[in-house]
């Protein structure tokens, strides 16, 4: 029984430590192993970038599943928002009823399905809103999506030199 207990807090010491080791990795941008954000609120900072991703990805996502992230960049009125999305593919349905991700800013709201990849997708300013909606009607899924988002200082903005 205490081997065990030990062998589960090794476990949990070990998975503690590469998550760590992932978070520092994540700003080389060509680590294979990607840090992405829970549903939820987030917060990030001018020239860094976040990834999201369906869940189970490059595996299917399930169905009857919704998560929303919200992000902003510090400070909202001077910075955008890319996407990058190398990869996307949802069930595609007309008016996307069935699953969905819905893209909103301060200016628009956007819908979108199938392999409508919203890759080069730039907000107005340094906020948005992505709901990520599959539906449970039909047993239809697919491999889902992964976008990388990026926070980049309006033009003609004061931007601090950077030390480093
Ligand atoms: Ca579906």
């Amino acid at each position: 029984m205490e081997v065990g207990k030990l062998s589960v807090l090794l476990l949990f010491v070990i998975g503690v430590g590469s998550l760590e080791m992932r978070t520092w990795g994540s700003g080389s941008g060509s680590s294979s192993s990607v840090v992405t954000l829970d549903c939820g609120i987030h917060a990030m900072t001018p020239n860094t970038r976040v990834t999201i991703q369906t869940p189970n990805y490059p595996n299917d996502y399930d169905e009857s599943y919704r998560c929303q992230w919200e992000i902003y960049c510090n400070s909202v009125e001077n910075t955008t928002l890319t996407m990058s999305c190398p990869d996307f593919e949802l069930e595609d349905s007309a008016n996307c009823n069935a699953d969905r991700l819905i893209i909103k800013d301060h200016d628009s709201r956007d819908v979108i399905c199938g392999d409508d990849n919203p890759d080069g997708t730039t907000t107005v300013d340094g906020w948005m809103r992505l709901t990520f909606w599959s539906n449970i009607v039909q047993d239809t899924t697919a491999k889902g999506f992964r976008c990388h988002i990026w926070c980049h200082p309006k033009p003609g903005t004061i931007n601090l030199p950077c030390i480093c």
